[in-house]
């Protein structure tokens, strides 16, 4: 049948299937565009079937009728949302039909047939995109829900779905626009050399401007930060030399905050994690406080003090692990056993009478075993191998590591993606800045400052690449 020429005339509706193939106890076809309403009333007639007009909604809800797919009609639901109060911002309807295949082929035939056209993946939420109802953060928030596989990656799906970094955006090209109207505002003082120039309020727009843009990039790379990634905790007693060891870890990654290390027992309290290139893939590494198989529970700290919850947490960190590091200190006490079983870092072999190896009944209980300094940074490399190898994160011979999944990959990607830009806002805020400081005509400062600007723009989409925007929206799956 060729498609109605009034409804087809009116311009692009689309249509999917957006509930899973195959029988269910319902389906649900969505429809987005200027047809939609048309396409209700065509396709759709009051409970009681036959002889009764097509279901005409007054306003947003659910409704009750029949659907005529051409060939008979079957109860449906019909969920009616105008725009541009929609997920898309166009006119969208909803119908909920029995879960039969049969049922929805012919449904969504129907709708076909009377002009609608079929849906890309994530055609729906490019829409929404385009018409201004979620930014790009947002639209990635709705793919990486989809594609969460774990309560963490779900949990920063959400945050980012939530507007996260969406929402500190906002506070900072507020911030930005003040910035740049008062600079603006300035400039025929400037050229004037009248000496109005309000000096301090710039600078305190500069610092607040600052924190903003750090407060997003913190927000950032803490959101989902290794959700998907294995973690491998540094865990033993107190003064073994974990924290030591999480720095010569992670002295090659940019960007990383060292941990505190004192001889002082006790110095680490907070939880600290950083992400670990290690073998073919990258892992989170996590420093805990001292805690272990030494710890008598005689010796525990008082429950409740900020000891025993430094210390909670650390068993908490081990309990998750994909992998402990039991850090020893080779020349202290040895414990009887490791629990759970991880790989054992014999540790401080640089001081003189420090073994170089662990006792062997230790090393049966294991899953692994090095000898290192923390210190002096010997023996990491090993170490950095059988981590990886427990892992499965060694280079097989021959063959490329583990691949991540391609959703993993994009997830990672376009988490690099903001980190960037927000590295390059950082650089252009700080080049005004210094514009500023060193007393440069206030054209450049605010020019430097409209830098700050395009970078959030790429953030945002408003200036993404279309072949970018394709590559995000065509890992959508069909009918979002
Ligand atoms: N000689 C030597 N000293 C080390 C080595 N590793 C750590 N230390 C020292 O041991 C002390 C404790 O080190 P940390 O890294 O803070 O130990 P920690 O296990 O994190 O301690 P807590 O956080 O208190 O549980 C510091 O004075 C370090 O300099 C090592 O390989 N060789
Ligand atoms: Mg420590």
């Amino acid at each position: 049948m060729d498609p109605d020429p009034v409804l087809a005339s009116s311009g692009s509706t689309i249509c999917a299937l957006c509930s899973a193939g195959g029988r269910a106890s319902r389906g649900v076809i969505r429809v987005s565009g200027p047809l939609s309403r048309g396409l209700l009333e065509r396709t759709t007639c009051g409970k009681e079937g036959a002889g009764q007009e097509g279901l005409k909604p007054q306003s947003r809800g659910v409704f009750e009728g029949q659907f005529n797919d051409g060939l008979g009609l079957c109860p449906v639901l019909v969920i009616w949302m105008p725009g541009p109060a929609s997920y898309t911002r166009e006119d969208v309807v909803e119908f909920h039909l029995p879960g039969n295949p049969y049922l929805m082929q012919a449904a969504l035939r129907r709708l076909l047939e009377l002009g609608a056209r079929s849906a890309e993946p994530g055609e729906f939420t490019r829409r929404a995109f385009e018409n201004g109802a979620l930014d790009l953060t947002r639209a990635e928030g709705v793919l990486a829900l989809i594609e969460s596989a774990n309560e963490e990656q779900r949990r920063a799906a959400s945050a980012l779905l939530l507007g996260g970094l969406g929402r500190r955006m906002v506070s900072l090209r507020e911030c930005l626009d003040d910035l740049r109207s008062l600079l603006e505002a300035s400039l025929d003082f400037d050229q004037n050399d009248t000496g109005h120039v309000p000096e301090e309020e710039l600078e305190a727009l500069f610092q607040r401007a600052l924190e903003k843009l750090h407060a997003a990039t913190l927000w950032e790379s803490a959101r989902d930060a290794g959700a998907d990634l294995q973690r491998v905790v540094l865990a033993g007693a107190p003064n073994a030399g974990k924290s030591s060891l999480y720095n010569a870890l992670m002295s090659s990654a940019p960007d990383s905050m060292p941990a505190l290390v004192d001889p002082l027992a006790g110095s680490t309290r907070d939880v600290r994690r950083g992400e670990l290139s290690l073998g073919t893939g990258r892992v989170t590494l996590i420093d805990t406080a001292g805690v272990g198989p030494l710890q008598d529970p005689g010796e525990t700290a008082l429950s409740g003090t900020p000891d025993a919850r430094a210390q909670e947490r650390a068993r908490k960190e081990v309990q998750a692990a994909d992998l402990v590091l039991w850090v020893l200190d080779g020349g202290g006490e040895v414990p009887k056993g490791l629990d759970p079983p991880g790989l054992l870092v014999w540790n401080q072999i640089d001081r003189t009478g420090v073994s170089k190896e662990p006792p062997g009944g230790l090393i049966r209980g294991a899953r692994g075993w090095c000898a290192v300094s923390a210190q002096e940074g010997q023996g990491l490399e090993s170490l950095r191998k059988i981590a990886a190898e427990l892992l499965g994160l060694a280079p097989l011979a021959g063959r490329a590591g583990p691949r991540p999944s391609e959703g993993e990959a994009l997830g990672r990607q376009l988490r690099a993606r903001h980190l960037d830009a927000l590295r390059s806002a950082r650089q252009a805020l700080a080049e005004s800045h210094q514009l500023k400081a060193q007393a440069a005509p206030l054209d450049l400062v605010a020019e430097a400052l409209r830098g700050v600007s395009r970078e959030l723009d790429a953030i945002e989409g408003s200036s993404t690449s279309e072949d970018l925007l394709d590559r995000i929206f065509s890992r959508f799956c069909l009918g979002k």
